[in-house]
């Protein structure tokens, strides 16, 4: 039978199949964690005993918490070059880059397995693999060479037919694409690209695709290797790790779209979601307060040549703040090397350190009511660290000429790579470590171990303690930014700030009332892998969740921390009593305030009954 190139790659690393549940187990390469998630997957880790990593290889990040205000980032740093000294993971320092980009550079490989505790991990699919965002749980799972469990995906096939035009990029394409398909039109689902318009965009090109294919909830998107990935893996010296791998020609895929590249124009995500997709065009005009590039969504060396293009000669418009964070320190070299860097500096940006920063709300919160336009990939509520402010996603030339502009404006008509990409790669290892076996885990006052949990009743007696809408993100669940992300490591610390931007309430009545259940519409949970958005619920007493859908990701979350994700539409207000009698058919929900009642199929797999039943993942391994 012909093979997309999807089932291709997984059915190389299929370890088992469940085929009532659609489920399939494979078997992991590679793993890699940054340091907002990171410390709780290798405290996972370490709990499993064993004294090396199983994977081909695993790399651990720092790139979220560079700001380090107080000690415990710094700790947090130290605790993980130190586990991945001992237990055999490359390390990626502060500095070095991010991690998603740092990975598509040195470590990707075409045809591999990649789990990341990071909901961005796909980024690397741009280079040919299959590359998966998941809980810190699951990647240190992997990392003990447990095979992954997932949905077996449908596949939609993308055809891009024709080439971009000047002023249009590959982020518009996956704009545009979301616009169509929404945050939630990607779940249990992988999106592939095919056609003759794939061999016009590099590399980077399709990293930037495959890497907001997240904000479609999609498992992952894949691009196949061929003669530009090549190219790509000779510029990182890397040619060996090339292997051609494609789709079969007429293999069917589950649903499918065609993109004729020709015909798409530059787009922006408008506040706040990515899904809000609106032209350029109609923009036109909007006044700009600030502008940064940067991102693991457009931070490699051709965003910045497009950027400089529109820089050189010009300045920014002198109510325009630029900022401008390069993606990894292989950038930083290159752009300095070759005069881009003083292109851009003298046209009056900022530069920032070459880490996530202000995409994650560590610094750089835009102004009351101010207008941002990001090369980002989420534009969530509150995300910036500035709840009025309006956050645009757009390509860097968008944002290279509204910010010369000072209102939004198009780039269709400006020349756009004035500068040479054929220039040399640097493979700086300055701030990559490899795991000589010497060290002993350092660890902080701020890094506490895991709470323990007991397993949830079978009959769950419990207020709800919030009633949400759709959309719900994990940055609703838990904010991050530069006051709350130093509580990674502390589960009872992190706990205080949950629903913090959204009810502030909520901790409050959780301690009251000891447990409670949340109850949501479509497409709960979407956004970032962060458990945090799990574990710290569970910390509060939260036994259950009763959402229309769930992202998948946080779906997983849930199950792993033993919480119940149960997929009803009910009407319940905060405070009204529930009883939820579960078992391995079916779910009755009574809301005795409301005199409702409400039966589901248990749509949880065996596995995911048996974790729940045991109190979560941890306890069971
Ligand atoms: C994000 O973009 O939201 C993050 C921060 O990278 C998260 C991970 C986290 O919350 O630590 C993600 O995308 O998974
Ligand atoms: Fe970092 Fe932002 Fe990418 Fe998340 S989306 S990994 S915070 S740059």
């Amino acid at each position: 039978m012909k093979q997309s190139l999807t089932y291709k790659i997984l059915n190389a690393h299929k370890v088992d199949e469940d085929l009532i549940n659609h489920t399939m187990r494979i078997k992991i390469d590679q793993t890699l964690t940054q340091d907002a998630t990171g410390t709780m997957a290798y405290l996972e880790f370490i709990g499993f005993g064993l004294d090396r990593v199983k994977t081909e290889l695993s790399v651990s990040y720092v790139d979220h918490n560079t700001l380090q205000n107080g000690f415990m980032n710094a700790d947090d740093h130290k605790f993980l070059q130190t586990v991945a000294d001992k237990y055999g993971i490359v390390f990626s320092k502060a500095g070095n880059g991010i991690c998603h980009q740092v990975n598509l550079e040195r470590f990707a490989k075409p045809g591999k397995t990649i789990l990341g505790s990071d909901s961005h991990t796909p980024t690397s699919s741009g280079i040919g693999a299959l590359a998966i965002g998941s809980g810190g749980l699951d990647v240190a799972c992997a990392m003990a060479g447990m095979p992954f469990s997932i949905v077996c995906p449908k596949v939609v096939g993308v055809k891009l037919i024709h080439r971009l035009r000047n002023g249009v990029s590959a982020k518009d394409i996956i704009i545009t694409l979301i616009g169509k398909l929404t945050v939630k039109g990607g779940v249990n689902k992988v999106i592939e690209y095919y056609g003759e318009g794939v061999k016009t965009l590099s590399v980077p090109e399709r990293a930037t695709i495959c890497n907001m294919g997240a904000e479609l909830g999609a498992t992952s998107s894949v691009f196949p290797s061929d003669e530009r990935t090549r190219e790509f893996l000779r510029l990182q010296g890397r040619e060996e790790d090339y292997i051609p791998l494609s789709r079969d020609e007429d293999c069917v895929y589950d649903e499918n779209i065609v993109l004729d590249l020709s015909t798409l124009e530059p787009v922006a995500s408008a506040p706040n979601s990515p899904d809000n997709v609106v032209k350029i065009k109609d923009l036109a005009g909007v006044k700009v307060d600030q502008v940064l590039i940067g991102s693991c969504t457009n931070s490699s060396y051709s965003d910045f040549v497009k950027v400089a293009s529109v820089l050189k000669g010009k300045h920014v418009h002198p109510d325009v703040s630029l900022g401008i964070a390069p993606g990894s320190l292989q950038v930083l070299q290159m752009i300095t090397e070759n005069g881009i860097l003083a292109v851009l500096l003298e046209a009056g940006a900022r530069i920032l350190e070459s880490a996530c920063g202000p995409c994650i709300g560590m610094g750089q919160s835009p102004a009351t009511d101010a207008v941002s336009l990001r090369t980002f990939n989420r534009n969530f509520y509150g995300r910036s660290g500035t709840n009025s402010a309006k956050v645009y996603l757009v390509s860097p030339e968008v944002a290279a000429i509204s910010a010369v502009k000072g209102t939004i404006s198009s780039p269709m008509d400006l020349p756009l790579d004035l500068f040479s990409i054929d220039v040399v790669y640097p493979k700086c290892n300055s701030l990559i470590y490899y795991p000589t076996f010497t060290k002993e885990v350092v660890m902080g006052p701020n890094i506490k171990p895991l709470p323990k949990f007991e397993p949830i009743p079978s009959v769950i007696e419990a207020r709800v303690m919030i009633s949400l809408g759709d959309n719900i993100t994990t940055d609703h669940i838990m904010p991050a930014g530069a006051k709350v992300l130093p509580y990674r490591s502390n589960i009872e610390k992190i706990s205080e700030f949950v629903f913090s931007n959204t009810d502030s309430s909520f901790t409050e009545r959780c301690k009251e009332f000891g447990k409670g259940i949340i109850v949501a519409k479509n497409n709960y949970g979407q956004g970032s892998s962060r458990e945090h958005a799990a574990i710290a619920p569970r910390y509060l007493g939260i036994q259950a969740v009763i959402a229309t859908s769930f992202a998948r990701i946080h779906k997983k979350n849930l199950i792993n921390f033993g919480i119940l994700p149960i997929e009803l539409t009910i009407d319940g207000d905060v405070l009204d009593d529930l009883k939820i009698e579960w078992d391995k058919d079916k779910i009755t929900v009574i809301n005795q305030t409301k005199n409702q009642s409400y039966v589901c199929k248990n749509t949880l797999t065996k596995e995911e009954m048996e974790l729940i039943g045991c109190g979560g993942l941890l306890n069971t391994v």
